[in-house]
């Protein structure tokens, strides 16, 4: 004996050992991270909370503001806090579209917004327009499909003794077909047949 075993006894005593030494380190390394879960949990209630009193507080508000425009909305928002694609000019309210389609869908669409096709009705509104149609082709509320060369504002504004801006030899009735007006290059105005897809402008009055 003995020398041997007590040598092997010597060495399974020093493995325990080690053993219960891993497994206390584990143990702390466990109950640190069990911490830290605990900790970010309280962490993101308590932000959770603050989020959620803030928001029932805006609702609260929210009512109050629907009924009427504050001084402060109407200077942001002119044409209404909830119709930001809107935008002012002198008075009015005026919409560009994003998308294509015929003059009498864009006038149908306008409609659906209640407003109207734009009525060019003076050289400041014209610059307007052209600053922001930049070339592109919008339709405008102006056609002369009731009678060939009898240009109708839609909204009544006598044609005769108002504004225009057509390009150098517009209208020209192309293919004699060419009854729907948009603004064009420079903002210029043109006839072109009215199924033609382009951009469309609306116009409103502010809101009450
Ligand atoms: C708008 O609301 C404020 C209070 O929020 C009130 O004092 C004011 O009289 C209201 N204005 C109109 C025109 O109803
Ligand atoms: C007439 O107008 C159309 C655009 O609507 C244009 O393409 C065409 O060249 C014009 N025709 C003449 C003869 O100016
Ligand atoms: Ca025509
Ligand atoms: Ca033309």
């Amino acid at each position: 004996m003995d020398e041997e075993h007590l040598h092997d006894d010597l060495r399974v005593f020093k493995d325990r050992n080690f053993f219960q030494l891993r497994l206390r380190s584990f143990f702390t390394v466990y109950l640190l991270l069990g911490l830290f879960f605990v900790l970010i949990i309280t962490l993101f209630a308590v932000s959770l909370s603050r989020v959620s009193a803030i928001s029932s507080k805006l609702n609260e508000v929210q009512p109050e503001r629907k009924q009427n425009f504050s001084d402060r909305d109407f200077l942001l928002f002119p044409c209404g806090p909830g119709s930001r694609e809107w935008e002012y000019f002198n008075g009015k309210c005026y919409y560009f579209s994003l998308t294509r389609m015929s003059w009498y869908k864009a006038k149908a669409q306008c409609e659906e917004m209640h407003s109207q096709l734009v009525i060019i009705n003076s050289y400041a509104k014209q610059n307007f327009v052209m600053f922001r149609t930049r070339n592109e082709r919008f339709w405008i509320g102006l056609t002369d499909e009731n009678s060939e060369g009898e240009w109708e504002w839609i909204d009544g504004t006598d044609y005769k003794t108002t504004f225009t801006f057509w390009k150098e030899g517009e209208p020209n009735n192309s293919n004699n077909n060419e009854d729907c007006a948009h603004v064009w290059i420079s903002g210029k105005w043109n006839d072109v047949y009215c199924t033609y897809e382009c951009y469309y402008i609306c116009e409103k009055p502010l809101p009450n």
